[in-house]
């Protein structure tokens, strides 16, 4: 009984405190992900932010998601960042000058490149806390820009109608110096300038200029040379004003990343209950593309190693760096029980996916991984929310109820850090982080 009330009040007080991280990055219609390091607006801190805020004021949930779409570019895409006036967006995130595209919005200032598509997840959740004739009416205020963004999706990013869309920056996948692409980077891609800066060592002197880590140890964000070579793609997608003909007459990227088509696959069922709801079809030209998805992610599957892995969308080899995108399809529900059944393996695996605070974003046994590195080793609870819901799903419910309850014993421990060092809990990254708070209420609320 003394368990049961312990555990009740310190829910309490950890959803107390949540609230508290919310209401501080709180910018009236909108949430940033951090102050200082993040004090933008991005697309799928938003989503995973309005999940957790549709608990506490399902009106303001919908106003974070009515607020990416003010964001929405006349050609269907949606942009992976939204700057908050007057703070420059030099500051670490290079120049995007989204006017340089005829179909950017004029009124707000914009990236040119979009993020995982969780907004039909988002919207859902947000619909079942509201009465059918409310969620009918909810469903069709967004229903336009959700299906515009699909077909923007599947014209734009999958040219050859193989089902799988690719993406241009590892920015677009939101897990940003995840180590199959980065295995891509260092291999073929390091621009002529960053190769010279790394062999007369400049970069060491270059990195002490950089603005995020005065706001984050080194060691914990990605290396200079990644960051050099990121911004310069980011130039080169500028300099092409977003047209993705032209970016993919000379890409540097083009991956068919796993984890993005994951969510994809997710986001199209929403999508089909979605309609269900509003008792409307989906444009049939998209509902032909939607279809090939399912079946397309199953060619990411590598029979040898058994795994999942993004593919380079030129050559079609597939990646072969485990990371946690290898987990997503488990999010996207398409796979078979049995390859669930196998990547639920790897999670019980303390050598690969389960160490005393899973999940990594590198497995254990990976060359790539470090424990405190951004995306290549630490834990984070967007990713373990993603899994979590696929998890239960495919019927796992106890794998499903330990990985909540070791993602909100780190928070417990450790704070609404923005990430998690999977070995000892250790807090990394930004404080007060938002999706790491939003998310501990949905998880206390549901
Ligand atoms: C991180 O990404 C930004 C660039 O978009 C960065 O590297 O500074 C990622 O963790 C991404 O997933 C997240 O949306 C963003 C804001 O929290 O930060």
């Amino acid at each position: 009984m003394d368990d049961i009330l312990t555990s009740m009040s310190e829910s309490t007080d950890i959803l107390e405190q949540a609230k508290v991280v919310l209401d501080k990055n709180d910018q009236g219609n909108y949430t940033i992900p951090a102050h200082g390091l993040y004090p933008h607006q991005w697309l799928w801190d938003s989503c995973f932010i309005a999940i957790g805020l549709r608990h506490l004021d399902v009106e303001r949930a919908k106003v974070e998601i009515l607020s990416i779409l003010r964001g929405q570019w006349s050609n269907g895409m949606i942009p992976h960042m939204i700057m908050t006036p007057k703070i420059s967006q030099k500051r670490y995130y290079g120049i995007w000058n989204s006017w340089v595209s005829p179909y950017s919005p004029d009124d707000v200032s914009t990236s040119g490149i979009t993020q995982p598509p969780m907004l039909a997840e988002a919207i859902v959740r947000i619909g079942e806390k509201l009465k059918l004739p409310e969620r009918r009416s909810w469903y069709k205020q967004v229903w336009p820009n959700l299906v515009a963004y699909h077909q923007w999706l599947y014209n734009e990013r999958d040219p050859h109608s193989e089902g799988l869309v690719l993406q241009i920056h590892p920015w677009e996948t939101g897990l940003d110096n995840i180590s199959p692409w980065m295995s891509v980077l260092h291999q073929h891609l390091l621009p002529w300038w960053v190769r010279v800066l790394r062999m007369s060592k400049l970069d060491k002197v270059i990195g002490t200029l950089r603005l995020d880590i005065r706001y984050v140890p080194a060691e914990q964000r990605h290396s200079t040379i990644e960051a050099m070579a990121l911004y310069d793609v980011q130039r080169r997608l500028r300099r092409k004003a977003y047209d993705i003909d032209k970016i993919l007459d000379h890409s540097m990227f083009a991956i068919e990343d796993l984890a993005f088509n994951s969510i994809l696959v997710r986001a199209n069922e929403h999508l089909f209950n979605i309609a269900k709801t509003l008792r409307v079809d989906i444009p049939e030209e998209l509902l032909d593309r939607i279809k090939l998805t399912p079946k397309a992610l199953e060619e990411l599957w590598d029979p040898y190693t058994e795994q999942y892995y993004p593919r380079d969308f030129v050559t079609h080899n597939l990646l072969k760096d485990p990371s946690i995108e290898s987990l997503l399809p488990l999010y996207a529900g398409s796979i078979s029980k049995e390859r669930a059944e196998i990547l639920v393996k790897s999670i019980e695996n303390e050598h690969i996916f389960g160490p005393a605070f899973p999940i990594p974003s590198a497995p254990l046994n990976s060359p790539w991984f470090d424990p405190v590195r951004y995306w290549q080793g630490p834990t984070w609870l967007n990713t373990n929310w993603l899994i979590i819901d696929g998890l239960r799903r495919y019927g796992y419910k106890d794998h499903a109820d330990a990985l909540m309850e070791s993602s909100l014993e780190l928070v417990t421990r450790s704070g609404f850090s923005e990430y998690f060092n999977p070995l000892t809990g250790e807090p990394l990254g930004a404080d007060n982080f938002s999706w790491t708070a939003a998310l501990v209420i949905d998880w206390i609320k549901d």
